[in-house]
């Protein structure tokens, strides 16, 4: 699961990576924390369920913080895109096998308005974000469009004469970019072009890429730089038709991160407010800088990178937290760690689903699962909820 952030320059992609991805404690045995200047690990909440259980985890996958679970998720920074890179003038190859990892995508727009749209500084107030946000929405559009129209009457021609659905033909072209059938068969189902894909014209192409991408790369919007930007605009982008968006001062996020690393303030990720702990050794500078903050949290609830993050995962995605563990009743793992593991799952996955996800072997070799909640038996098609502690029974 890999969330990208995109976005022209100088929008605060770099920051709102930096932000996501600093926490105050890593997982070690996570295995790209430093692979890739480009990829990071961001965290999303949920209540442990050690509280329910009155017990003390020991987390192996993920962390606990006084009670909430932190989950990873991978973070992904794209390069950043220039207009009509889909022509190729751009950092073509590198930005599609970056889409290609990402289930959702976080646009960072610069709400100031103070960046053109090839991402130079301007006065703020000069550039409409909202014309950032339809021209990236288009961009990937286009970047589709690309790939399935090559070469496609043949392939349309093709598939008539094996009596393939084009849904099908379009996924043998896509799936170099993540993108499933289910996806396909979705963003085409009630799509308003001709039955005969070879009847398809420039538009309908068009139409057919937008709803891919709507479909297989949602987008979260962060309006950042949102400390600087105006009432009426952020009012403008927050009723969009359609679109999800959130404001956001990435700025502000790494600022209290880092100061809660340095001890200087307590704040915990996502939250509304934060404690200064050693007001002395701060400078009249960082002292302002702290107030803007709070200014900004008490205006907008937070810094929204938290809010952005995970409106991606649970809001869009539609993403819940599960627990595998070996021994439902001491809630443990084959080491004796506690509630070790959390998995980030669709609505919907039933017990079999997870088995598999934890392990091919195990779904394969699946007999029941025990809710470790109620202790009841639960067959393989049980419908998992949020929060559910499972143990997978299989033959050995
Ligand atoms: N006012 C304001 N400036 C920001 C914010 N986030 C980033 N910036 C500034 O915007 C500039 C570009 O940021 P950067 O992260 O390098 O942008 P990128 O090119 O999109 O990666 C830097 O000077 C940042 O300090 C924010 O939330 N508010
Ligand atoms: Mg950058």
């Amino acid at each position: 699961m890999e969330l990208g952030i995109i976005g022209k320059p100088n929008v605060g992609k770099s920051t709102f990576f930096s932000a996501s991805t600093l926490a105050a404690a890593e997982i070690a045995a996570y295995p790209f924390t430093t692979i890739e200047a480009n990829r990071g690990v961001a965290y999303v909440r949920k209540p442990c369920p050690h509280t329910d259980f009155g017990i003390q985890c020991t987390p192996r996958n993920s962390l606990c913080d006084n009670g909430t679970r932190l989950i990873p998720v991978e973070m992904l920074d794209v390069a950043g895109l220039v207009p009509d890179a889909w022509m190729g003038k751009g950092l073509g190859n590198k930005f599609l096998d970056d889409l290609s990892r990402a289930s959702s995508l976080i646009h960072v727009i610069d709400a100031s308005g103070g960046t053109d749209a090839e991402g130079n500084i301007v006065p703020p107030g000069t550039r409409d974000p909202v014309l950032d946000i339809e021209f990236m929405e288009r961009e990937i559009a286009l970047w589709i469009k690309g790939i399935i129209e090559k070469g496609f009457q043949k392939i349309a021609r093709q598939a008539q004469l094996e009596g393939m659905k084009i849904e099908r033909a379009l996924h043998e072209r896509l799936t170099g970019l993540g993108i499933t059938e289910a996806q396909i068969y979705r963003a085409l189902h009630k799509l308003d072009v001709p039955e005969d894909a070879l009847k398809w014209g420039d538009e309908d192409m068009e139409r057919v890429a937008f709803a891919i991408r709507e479909r297989s790369k949602p987008i979260i919007i962060a309006a950042n730089k949102a400390d600087a930007a105006s009432d009426e605009t952020i009012e403008r982008l927050m009723t969009m038709k359609d679109r999800t968006v959130i404001p956001t001062c990435a700025e502000c996020e790494l600022a209290l991160r880092r100061a809660d690393k340095a001890g200087l303030v307590r704040y915990s990720i996502g939250s509304s407010s934060f404690e200064i702990l050693q007001p002395e050794k701060l400078s009249d500078g960082q002292k302002k800088a702290l107030h803007r903050i709070q200014e900004f949290m008490d205006r907008f609830g937070d810094t929204g990178v938290q809010r952005a993050i995970e409106t991606a995962i649970f809001g869009i995605l539609d993403l819940m937290a599960v627990y595998p563990v070996e021994d439902e009743n001491h809630l443990t793992d084959k080491e004796g760690r506690v509630l070790p593991d959390a998995y980030l799952v669709p609505k919907g996955t039933n017990a079999r689903d997870l088995a598999y996800i934890v392990h091919t072997d195990l779904g394969d070799n699946f007999i029941r699962a025990i809710d470790a909640r109620t202790k009841r038996v639960i067959g393989h098609d049980h419908e998992l909820k949020d929060g559910d502690v499972i143990t997978i029974v299989a033959r050995a």
